[in-house]
């Protein structure tokens, strides 16, 4: 048997359930990009909410491409079990924020009409790096032109993807999607709408089959849409809603709401999501299948140690990022979780713009030295031939792939022309770094390195030094 409304009350008594009533009201919030990442994270920050009474927090949940998965969700009655692992302890809860999906490519006027409908309050997203498209932009605008044709109140629209400054950049697309005729949208927008920009933070590894066993155990159901996540969570968020009210009630759910997210986006997208990649590259071609064999091997957790302290935290504006590092450190490290590697080095020309480039420009302007990105840069070079240093084939999941795997081809007879033609991509290292005679010396100096003695001598040299 499944796990489903009709099953719910027959779950064992210690795991945490939705007490609420999902079926009298309509969603609140609109969610476009139904992953893993969200279900964990804010579906239980609006379950929170629904717990308390507020009726207002049920998502409708929309697959921007999957349709297995919503079609799984649709099947549970939107319901599904989170494993919360780290080493506190280990409890199971089921969310029930949940009560609507759709999939946006064979369902596109309902998530239009969702948008568009009186109870909607929010538009959250996580679509993904990649995601941000000029179609994007053109779903959000029909959704809200027909709001404000409707004469409806306007609304808080918060994108939750790992980009610096994405309420700015979400806003920017709505707007380069209206036309002449869009005047008095464009007004609406701007006086009742909100894009807040905001940071979102917990690991959730897309579900293994190992988490599905562990939920049927645990459940006494089946569950095809169980996910495991870690304690932590944080979701740092501007203050600029619709509704001003929703400051303060979603600071009751032990959401952070502040003036200035920059600092935090900053510091996340930087500390952890470029460590991620850093040590995402290096497993990929190393062949340790997870974050966590990873940052278990002494010279790899050195390195990112250092990378952290030496080439990032100089120009962060957080005073507590020893800390912060430390607690990274710790969370990568989390056993229950089982991060892939390639998981995490999917589309890695979308995500290393944000991660790593600013650090690097930092330290040039400081004269410093930027050795273990130029080395992780040169992991990323030595990733795109496909094929670990075991002699393990395997796939480059990016939207770049194609154009990046043909630069790399050669790598291993020509190093120094594939070296240059992989660091001279702006829309990877942006405009100043392909013109950097002294970061292209180093990448391909541990390009080399890598070649000839491999990642984890590279690795280890580097942190001896
Ligand atoms: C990861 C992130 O897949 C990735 O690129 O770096 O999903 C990371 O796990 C989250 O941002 C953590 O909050």
């Amino acid at each position: 048997m499944h796990l489903s409304a009709l099953t719910l009350a027959s779950l064992p008594a210690d795991i945490h359930t939705p007490i609420y009533d999902r079926r009298r009201h309509a969603p609140g919030v609109v969610h476009l990009g139904l992953g893993a990442f969200h279900r964990a994270h804010q579906a239980m920050v609006f379950d929170q909410l629904l717990s308390a009474g507020d009726t207002r927090w049920g998502i409708h949940g929309v697959g921007m491409t999957r349709p297995d998965l919503v079609n799984q969700l649709k099947a549970q009655d939107g319901l599904y079990a989170v494993r919360v692992a780290d080493g506190t302890g280990v409890k199971w809860q089921v969310p029930g924020a949940l009560w609507r999906t759709s999939v946006a490519t064979t369902e596109r006027d309902a998530v239009v009409q969702a948008i568009a409908a009186p109870s909607t309050r929010w538009v959250t997203l996580t679509v993904t790096e990649k995601g941000y498209t000029p179609a994007l932009g053109q779903l959000l605008l029909d959704g809200l032109r027909l709001r404000q044709q409707s004469g409806l109140p306007g609304i808080t629209v918060a994108s939750c993807d790992n980009l610096q400054g994405n309420g700015h950049k979400l806003l920017a697309l709505v707007k380069a999607a209206t036309t002449e005729q869009d005047t008095d949208v464009l007004r609406w927008l701007d006086a009742h709408c909100a894009f807040p920009c905001s940071m979102v933070d917990r690991i959730v590894p897309a579900a293994t089959a190992e988490v599905l066993a562990a939920a049927s155990q645990a459940l006494g159901l089946r569950d095809d849409a169980s996910l495991s996540t870690e304690g932590f969570w944080e979701w740092v968020i501007e203050d600029r809603f619709a509704d001003p009210a929703d400051a303060t009630l979603l600071q009751s759910a032990g959401v952070r709401v502040t003036p200035d997210v920059q600092s935090y986006e900053e510091a996340k997208l930087r500390m952890l999501n470029g460590s991620h990649s850093a040590m995402a590259l290096m497993g990929a071609v190393t062949g340790r299948p997870f974050i966590a064999s990873c940052i278990g091997v002494p010279h790899i957790r050195s390195f990112v140690h250092r990378l952290m302290s030496q080439e990032v935290a100089p120009h962060l504006n957080r005073s507590d990022w020893a800390n912060y590092r430390d607690a990274l450190i710790a969370r990568f490290g989390n056993p229950y979780l089982k991060h892939s590697v390639h998981q995490i080095a999917t589309d890695s020309s979308q995500k290393i713009p944000q991660r790593w480039q600013p650090s690097v420009l930092g330290q040039i302007a400081q004269d410093a030295s930027f050795e273990h990105h130029a080395l992780a840069a040169a992991v990323f070079v030595r990733y795109t031939l496909a094929v670990d240093e075991q002699g393990q084939s395997y796939a480059l999941n990016d939207p770049q792939a194609e154009s990046l795997m043909a630069l790399g081809a050669a790598q291993r007879t020509e190093p120094e022309a594939c070296v240059r033609a992989l660091l001279a991509r702006e829309d990877l290292w942006g405009s100043t770094l392909p013109q950097h005679a002294g970061w292209i010396a180093r990448v391909t100096h541990w390009h080399q390195h890598i070649l000839q003695l491999g990642v984890d001598h590279a690795v280890q040299q580097l942190t001896e030094a």
